[in-house]
């Protein structure tokens, strides 16, 4: 390298440096050094630079943040730590109650210290960092596996591409919130609706949606920033034993972290947080939607340990929904994919939590009456984050006249059939399941599905496209339109081969001969599960003495209660659900007089389960154990036949193991149930 190369790369190599200390300075310790021209200046000097000498480009420059090329798609990636999600509370009764559990749990009276953080209301990321360099960036996902948002999170000023310092472990995932402040957001709106391009609803779903751009010179021209909350993974290095303590340790490593991060004592002093950022909130330059305390001790966080997918050891304490009036035009009946009835209030157009809303649910009926709300009434309506607008309250002394009281609907509005609601039941629905239109993509999946006729291949994505698009001039409009299809139907269809097709009509075909539980649980009856639809094969043994049965021979079945026996009674009496069946049969849908409810093969054989199981929840376990025979109870005794241990087992693996019961994984309950 000639003298003058050498002087050039030292240059560009000092305004990086110079320009990562500035960008430290501005968005770590908001407390900037230098007025913004300066740093443009050297920001364009090191543009000019790299242009001249593309060999000096680094993929860490400043400049690299502009955005590269677009995507084709975002990339699974697993997280090397599962993102949690935090449990919340609405009353400060609710956050005693809390600090009380943590303090029994932890088996101390004293005062918990909690580290006590606002609640930023954008889109969860976590930055993995090797060897201090930015490698990834990706969204939660289902908390397990996210997308690789890494094209766009580089365009983030305030996302560090390099650490800085010493001493930050080998892998290190940072945790924490992608937002975009309340001026940027309009800002972004006004351009937006000026090209007449869709404006955002919100920033939370501006940011969301600008990190899930596939050109990152989008996501480079939009306000995003960031604040760290937590970490996740940690290879090869310590981190200090306080949650605090760590969240100071990353801002020396460049990771900008929110300044009003406190550490405070107690219910007490969380309480006292939560009071003081109720008033900060409106004069943030940012959304937030509550405040989050954490048991800050480390030690004391896993004593604590986790209860699903959320730590025991934080919570989340959400600000009260906001809350405006306005006037009910109108109350409409929804049917949705599970056929239940829900009340929605038309309403005259009102701006509230950020958006403007004319629907808010009413829930059921039973909450229409209770709020008596009526057409022409003034009322509250609440709308808190993404949730769906309320009916919060009818305002009496607004009423004008006395408008009619609204009633159920006693025929689905979508099809016709009768409407039942069980008596003492808030929740109506339409008793047309095989027939309504509502219904039909979810029954039809749920019909499909492994334990009901197990036509492999025929999942969600199939079933949208059969019944929004059809196949060859033929509507899919119910599960007896299944049987008539032909490959060369289905490989008609998007993204599917011939292989694929005839695979799937081969499997339809298998589903033809089946037991009479699984046709009766692929039916959907209306809280008819797996041993419900079992027992009533059991007893019934004949389809037509089933359906032919009244309400009080139904209730005789073991498991059938009213309710279910009401909605079994009421299916097998509307004419299009009977004709639905008859074509089923028609097609070919059979079960041998033998195989009214499949195997038996766990009759009599009493089962435990214990820690969590991959393929299943424990209460699917169950069912599945009790359709095929078997007794799950909740204790492990000489009488146990088989312990279910599933990952981190509890107390009773121990127990069974003292008692010599033996121990099955889920590979081998699959194989019993099998
Ligand atoms: N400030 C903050 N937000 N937030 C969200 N901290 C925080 N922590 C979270 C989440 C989901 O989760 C950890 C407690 C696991």
């Amino acid at each position: 390298m000639t003298k003058a190369d050498q002087a050039v790369a030292a240059r560009a190599a000092d305004l990086r440096e110079r320009l990562e200390y500035h960008n430290y300075r501005y968005y770590v310790l908001d407390d900037p050094e230098i007025p913004d021209v300066e740093y443009d200046r050297m920001f364009r000097e090191l543009q000019q630079l790299e242009a001249e000498h593309p060999e000096l480009c680094t993929p860490d420059s400043p400049t690299q943040r502009v955005g590269g090329a677009p995507v084709e798609g975002f990339d699974e990636v697993r997280h090397l730590q599962p993102m949690l999600s935090l449990e919340n509370a609405f009353t400060a009764e609710e956050l005693q109650a809390f600090d009380r559990r943590v303090r029994e749990r932890l088996g101390t009276e004293a005062e918990v210290s909690y580290a006590a953080e606002t609640k930023l209301d954008g889109t969860a990321i976590s930055l993995l960092y090797e060897d201090g360099h930015l490698v990834r960036a990706a969204t939660r996902g289902d908390g397990q596996t996210g997308e690789d948002v890494t094209h766009n999170a580089r365009t983030v000023d305030s996302i560090p591409l390099r650490l800085r310092g010493k001493g930050y472990p080998a892998r290190l995932e940072v945790r924490g919130e992608i937002f975009m402040p309340k001026s940027g957001f309009e800002r972004l709106n006004k351009h937006l609706a000026g090209q007449g391009s869709k404006t955002f609803v919100n920033p939370r779903n501006a940011a969301a949606g600008t990190l899930r751009q596939l050109d990152p010179k989008v996501a480079a021209q939009r306000p995003l920033e960031f604040f760290a909350y937590g970490v996740g993974f940690v290879e090869d290095g310590k981190l200090p034993d306080r949650h605090s303590a760590t969240l100071e340790r990353l801002k020396g490593w460049g990771v900008r972290v929110s300044p009003l991060t406190r550490v405070v004592g107690g219910a007490d002093g969380c309480q006292d947080y939560y009071d003081n950022m109720m008033q900060e909130r409106a004069g943030l330059p940012y959304e937030i939607d509550g405040v989050v305390f954490k048991v800050d001790q480390r030690e004391q966080q896993q004593a604590l340990g986790f209860v699903s997918r959320a730590p025991r050891w934080a919570i989340a304490f959400k600000f009260p929904a906001e809350e405006v009036t306005t006037v009910v035009n109108g109350v409409d009946f929804q049917v949705g994919r599970t056929g239940a009835l829900t009340p929605v209030a038309r309403l005259e157009p009102v701006f509230v939590g950020g958006v403007t809303v004319s629907n808010a649910t009413l829930h059921n009926i039973d909450e229409v009456e209770r709020k008596d709300v009526r057409v022409g009434d003034t009322v509250i309506v609440r709308r808190a984050g993404d949730v769906i607008p309320e009916v919060v309250r009818v305002l009496d002394e607004r009423r004008k006249g006395e408008p009619e009281p609204v009633e159920l609907p006693t025929n689905c509005p979508v099809c016709g059939s009768d409407v039942v609601r069980p008596e003492g039941h808030a929740v109506a629905r339409c008793s047309g399941g095989l027939f309504c239109a509502a219904q039909r993509k979810e029954k039809l999946r749920h019909f499909a599905s492994r334990r009901a006729m197990d036509i492999e291949g025929l999942g969600t994505k199939l079933v949208e496209q059969l019944v929004e698009q059809g196949v060859d001039g033929k509507q899919i409009q119910t599960a007896a339109d299944i049987y008539r299809l032909t490959s060369e139907d289905l490989a008609g269809l998007d993204r599917m081969g011939e292989k694929s097709a005839a695979n799937i009509v081969a499997a339809i075909q298998r589903s033809k001969e089946t037991t009479l539980g699984r046709f009766l649980f692929a039916l959907g009856i209306p809280e008819v599960g797996e041993v419900t639809a079992a027992n009533l094969a059991r007893h019934f043994q004949q389809l037509g003495t089933l359906m032919h049965a009244e309400i009080e021979e139904l209730e005789t079945v073991p498991d059938v209660g009213p309710v279910v026996a009401q909605h079994v009674h009421e299916f097998f009496r509307q004419p299009h659900n009977v004709e639905v069946i008859e074509a089923l049969q028609e097609n070919g849908v059979h079960w041998p007089s033998e195989a009214v409810t499949g195997s038996h093969a766990l009759a009599g054989k009493t089962f435990v389960l214990t820690g969590a199981l991959e393929t299943m929840t424990r209460d699917e376990a169950r069912d599945r154990i009790q359709a095929a025979g078997g007794k799950v109870t909740g204790s492990v005794s000489s009488k146990t036949d088989f312990v279910v241990a599933g990952t981190d087992p509890g107390s009773k693996l121990k127990k069974a193991e003292q008692l010599g019961v033996k121990v099955v994984g889920e590979a081998e309950l699959l194989q019993l149930l099998r």
